[in-house]
């Protein structure tokens, strides 16, 4: 009885490793052509918020693609138009540390020698 207790327990343990083994931030958004993407996570993963034009305050219906709030929660971002450079700051309407992201460009906002730290992104402007 107790060995077959035991190689139930090692079935479930199999099963609940085959759920949890592809790690979730492989699967990260690529950025498509003439989209600006902006991700939770550093190294353009984890979630993501695409914008095409404008500009935007990240107030509370602005949410990445899992649902969670954008502002105050970037972590990397990754300019793929052809012709927009992207402008993000610190608070609304442009106020505060501010970074240029031009056409092509990605960058991680790890606080690491960067302007603007890590979940700190508030704005976002995309102009010619
Ligand atoms: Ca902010």
């Amino acid at each position: 009885m107790k060995k077959r207790m035991a190689a139930a327990a090692a079935v479930a343990a199999a099963v609940t490793g085959l759920v949890v083994s592809p790690a979730p931030a492989q699967a990260a958004y690529a950025c498509q052509t003439g989209e600006v993407c902006i991700y939770e996570d550093v190294n353009l993963r984890g979630s993501v918020l695409i914008i095409y034009s404008g500009a935007h305050n990240f107030l509370p219906d602005w949410h990445f693609y899992n649902g969670n709030a954008a502002n105050d929660a970037a972590s990397s971002i990754i300019n793929r138009s052809t012709t927009l450079t992207a402008r993000i700051t610190e608070d609304f309407d442009a106020q505060g540390k501010s970074l240029w992201v031009p056409p092509g460009e990605q960058l991680n906002l790890n606080g690491k020698g960067l302007v603007l730290a890590d979940n700190s992104m508030s704005y976002i402007s995309l102009t010619r």
